[in-house]
């Protein structure tokens, strides 16, 4: 079987062709795959008893169900670790390392609230619509509930997230501490465009500013041609309402722009002719570059990918053939390829991207790898159907300086020591 694997070899440090798994079931069959090691036992090793679980009845099936008490490490990590009075501003990153799929289920979606989650009552929040409008208008959640929906699987990301992959020294961490701050899930609600088509837009106007009902009253300006082209007003995630925590009872979705921008506990949208320059989009969330120039409105995400199998935390146990797995997304499109090397760098190979692929989505990538037992360095390269590339490590910090801190997209390195433990470092 190996001669068969080594004619698969791809690039170097033992990456395989992307289709091999693919082709499991003929060429090698599982009792190939198996002789590769990690795989099934044997059926002789080990007798099928019948455990404790399946003597008595089950439990009472609940009317909303958790995740398998064996699960509780698939966590949102909080920070500050505790509450301060339980209020207050904070983040939890989502566990990306125990994830799979393009989809994150809504308990461990990222957050980011800048002064806490509001305790909102569905029936007397309004969303107003006003400013350069023939008609201001305001919507209950009731009255927004009637109008036509459409759904899209999108990614939010923080512009701060990875950010400190820009440090002169690799940060400790896992995929989930040093870019959980990235999500996707299926949001459902109204287009912004239906509703300001009902408001009728001045022709004078050109942006509009969004508020969020939180008590941070986040407030950032959105070029009208972005809320008339893909901006949805979403009152459903992966098919239930709005988590407290992403928004209820709705949130505006941008798809592909900077996270800070997909305003939470939307509550009004205010039509202007320019930016309203509010602190959110003043004191933060500009580009420090070179040589002390700022670019200051940077609305989409460029494209990015992190190995989340393996990854610091989910190490390799015995050398034999593997699945590399992580997510690849864009704030500008599609992915269209997404390239993994095991040898730092010197040697890429093309991996399998799992349907769908969806614009500014994220997408799951996957490639088999047969891990010699020696130390390697894994990267993935993402690549967006405008052609754009992911950056190395040292072209973003070329192009940026060192003071850079938000829209950090750079290729993370995962070194396999030959224990197989991973940690982050710089290739
Ligand atoms: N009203 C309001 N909207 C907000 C925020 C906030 O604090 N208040 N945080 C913003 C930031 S910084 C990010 S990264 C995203 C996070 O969205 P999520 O918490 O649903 O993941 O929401 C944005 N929208
Ligand atoms: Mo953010």
């Amino acid at each position: 079987m190996s001669e068969h694997i080594d004619a698969d070899v791809v690039a170097g440090n033992g990456l395989l062709d992307r289709r091999l798994f693919l082709r499991q079931g003929g060429l090698f069959g599982i009792v190939g795959l198996a002789g590769l090691g990690a795989y099934a036992k044997p059926v002789e090793a080990e007798t099928l008893m019948v455990p404790e679980w399946s003597k008595t009845p089950g439990a009472w099936v609940g009317g909303y169900t958790l995740p398998s008490k064996f699960e509780t490490k698939v966590a949102r990590t909080p920070f500050p670790a505790g509450p301060y009075n339980g209020i207050g501003p904070g983040s939890a990153r989502a566990p990306l390392q125990f994830l799979d799929g393009m989809i994150t289920p809504n308990g461990v979606h990222y957050e980011r609230s800048h002064n806490g989650i509001p305790d909102i009552n569905p029936d007397t929040h309004r969303l107003l619509i006003h400013g350069l409008v023939k008609r201001p208008l305001t919507f209950t959640v009731e009255s927004l509930s009637r109008y036509p929906m459409t759904s899209r699987i999108a990614f939010v990301e923080c512009a701060g997230n990875s950010g400190a992959l820009y440090a002169d020294k690799p940060a400790e961490g896992t995929a989930q501490t040093l870019h959980g701050l990235v999500s996707c899930a299926e949001w459902t609600g109204v287009p912004l465009a239906m509703l300001l088509e009902e408001a009728g837009v001045d022709p004078a106007a050109k942006w509009l500013v969004a508020e969020g009902a939180d008590a941070a009253a986040m407030s950032r300006s959105v070029p009208l041609a972005k809320a008339l082209d893909d901006a949805i007003v979403a009152l459903y995630q992966n098919g239930e309402r709005v988590r407290p925590a992403n928004g209820y009872p709705m949130r505006l979705l941008l798809p592909g722009f900077q996270g800070n921008m997909n305003v939470k506990w939307l509550r009004r949208i205010k039509l202007l002719r320019e930016p309203a320059m509010t602190k959110d989009e003043t004191s933060k969330y500009s580009l420090l570059l070179k040589e002390g120039k700022v670019a200051q409105f940077n609305f989409p995400l460029d494209a990015k990918s992190v190995i989340t199998k393996p990854s610091p935390g989910v190490n390799m146990t015995a050398p034999g053939l593997y699945e590399i797995s992580g997510i690849a997304w864009s704030g500008n499109g599609k992915i269209s390829k997404v390239e993994v090397s095991a040898d730092g760098g010197k040697s890429w190979a093309p991996a399998a991207l799992s349907e769908p692929v969806l614009s500014k989505a994220i997408t799951r990538f996957r490639i088999p790898w047969r891990w010699s037992g020696g130390p390697a360095i894994l990267q993935s390269r993402a690549i967006d159907e405008t052609g754009y590339v992911q950056p190395s490590r040292e072209q973003q910090i070329v192009a940026r300086g060192s003071r850079a801190a938000y829209h950090c997209n750079l290729i993370t390195s995962w070194g396999i020591s030959d224990q197989g433990e991973v940690k982050h470092v710089y290739a």
